[in-house]
């Protein structure tokens, strides 16, 4: 199967697990990404099932959007039963290293909210050990030097995305070259250097379910 296949496979086994689950009082958080792209492409059909979705990015705000389905503030939303979102690396902890696409923060509070975080990716995305891909940590602009100069402490090397604003106005950092023997515990050492927002690492609260797409079909972790 191609690497579109198991993202459509994927986006389809957690639009199977939230179907039952629909009433027109849901909304649903959605994340962002090619991944999560399909899963908001499958919602499309089912518009009038639900009340609408809370978006992670302007860019999956916008797709909604375009297939009709109302896109709500968060602030404006008491319950998110589920989140749907895509990572860049997890293990089979269903800890996560997300951010590649610089939605990073949205991303993490969007899954604090919701009761249930299913995370979509295809096999391409497991590891043992969280790190080979870069982690992406949002900083406030002012403070880029200063948190480079910390990260470099833990031994990583961070290298910072050119061109890149966040949707909260902020830069972002990749750190290579990071082991990460215990997610928890960075993703906290992390967010207590000053002038962090947040980092990718999604540990302390990872996915509730992961579905990963494989050439045998989709395995459910969690
Ligand atoms: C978001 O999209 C991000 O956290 C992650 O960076 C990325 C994964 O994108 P894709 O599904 O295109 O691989 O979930």
């Amino acid at each position: 199967m191609s690497q579109d296949d198991l993202k459509q496979a994927v986006a389809q086994a957690a639009l199977d697990t939230i179907r039952p689950n629909m009433d027109s009082d849901m909304v649903i958080g959605i994340g962002t990404g090619s991944t999560a792209n399909r899963f908001i492409d499958l919602l499309g059909d089912l518009r009038t099932q639900f009340d609408g979705a809370v978006a992670s990015s302007e860019a999956s705000a916008q797709r909604l959007r375009e297939r009709g389905i109302p896109v709500y503030d968060l602030n404006s939303v008491s319950e998110l039963r589920f989140y749907v979102d895509g990572a860049d690396e997890f293990n089979e902890q269903r800890e996560l290293i997300k951010g590649g696409g610089g939605a990073l923060t949205r991303e993490k509070i969007v899954a604090a909210v919701a009761d249930q975080f299913l995370c979509i990716a295809d096999q391409s995305k497991r590891v043992s050990l969280l790190g080979a891909f870069p982690l992406p940590i949002e900083v406030i602009p002012m403070a880029r030097s200063y948190v480079a100069r910390e990260i470099v402490k833990l031994e990583g090397n961070p290298v910072y995305r050119q061109g890149v604003t966040t949707d909260n106005g902020n830069i972002i950092l990749d750190v290579h070259n990071l082991t990460i023997n215990n997610p928890i515990e960075l993703e906290r050492q992390i967010n207590q250097i000053t002038g962090v927002v947040t980092n990718g690492l999604f540990a302390q609260r990872p996915a509730d379910t992961m579905f990963v797409g494989t050439d045998q079909g989709v395995e459910t972790l969690g």
